[in-house]
């Protein structure tokens, strides 16, 4: 996948993404990053690229002109799809809040351009022009539309196919199933009087992944109400089985019990134990 970002500070992109993970999958080729400098493309002699903004107001604009020219010279450079046009991503407070399914949604593109602006915002002509759409981090305002770009990609990338070495790590966590992660415990085993959870170590599988998805559930709930009832009702056949599930737990028990009882009609308490002396 090949991310392009159009901005008037492309060391900021370059600098800010090219570590760990996403650096390593730029070496293998898996994503290609570029970052174009708008002010390459300006033709106004001074290289300027704002200018005041009619009708007056607070700051600078930057002009249409070099982000149009910008933008053609990247469009120019994508081979053609024949699916149309390349989707350009304009970051603003204005656009529509950025989640997982949207990184995963981004993440089936080839071509993704992002149109980062400064000052005050960028002519709303070019936007009407070349914009698809209009994305925001959340709600705050930032001098740039650098820092967004840039949480974007990192999202948006590690959904691309080999970009995290472990297939399913992407899909796996927090989000994914729109649930929160679960707890997680490496090495100690005791750190500072705390044990580890015992059903992690016990090595059966199947408990260990009953337990991860109770403590998402339990966790969601109590931080994420709104998550939590979403799961619940679009996955009602778990709470089917889990009942079943306690249900056979609970009949096995009793069996247990009754056997043991059958045996040895005293329960199993031994002589000269704690609970006889109790009675
Ligand atoms: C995006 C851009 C905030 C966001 C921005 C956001 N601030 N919440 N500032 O995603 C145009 C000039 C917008 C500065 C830019």
């Amino acid at each position: 996948m090949n991310f392009h970002v159009l901005t008037l500070f492309p060391d900021m992109i370059m600098q800010g993404l090219n570590t760990s993970i996403l650096g390593r999958s730029m070496e293998a080729g898996r994503i290609t990053l570029e970052a174009v400098n708008i002010r390459d493309y300006t033709i106004n002699k001074h290289k300027k690229v704002d200018d005041y903004p009619y009708g007056g107001g607070a700051g600078m604009l930057m002009q249409a002109q070099p982000v149009y020219d910008a933008y053609l010279a990247v469009e120019d450079s994508i081979p053609k799809k024949s699916s149309g046009k390349t989707r350009v991503i304009y970051l603003t407070p204005q656009g529509k809040t950025f989640d997982q399914g949207m990184a995963k949604e981004f993440a089936k593109e080839e071509d993704l351009i992002f149109l980062c602006g400064h000052y005050e915002g960028i002519d709303e002509r070019v936007l009407e022009e070349i914009v698809t759409d209009f994305v925001s981090i959340g709600d705050y305002v930032l001098t740039g539309g650098e820092l967004p770009a840039m949480v974007m990609i990192d999202a948006i990338a590690r959904m691309v196919p080999g970009v995290l070495g472990n297939q399913d790590s992407g899909e796996n966590e927090s989000f994914s199933n729109n649930l929160l992660e679960y707890p997680q415990y490496s090495r100690p085993e005791v750190w500072q009087g705390k044990k580890v959870p015992e059903v992690l170590l016990s090595g059966d599988h199947k408990k260990i992944e009953e337990w991860r998805l109770e403590q998402s559930l339990e966790r969601t709930r109590q931080l994420r109400p709104e998550l939590y009832e979403k799961w619940a009702g679009e996955n009602q056949e778990y709470f089917v089985r889990k009942e079943k599930r306690e249900e056979r737990r609970r009949k096995k028990l009793l069996k247990q019990l009754k056997k043991q009882t059958a045996v040895n009609p005293n329960g199993g308490v031994g002589e000269g134990s704690a609970s006889e002396e109790d009675t």
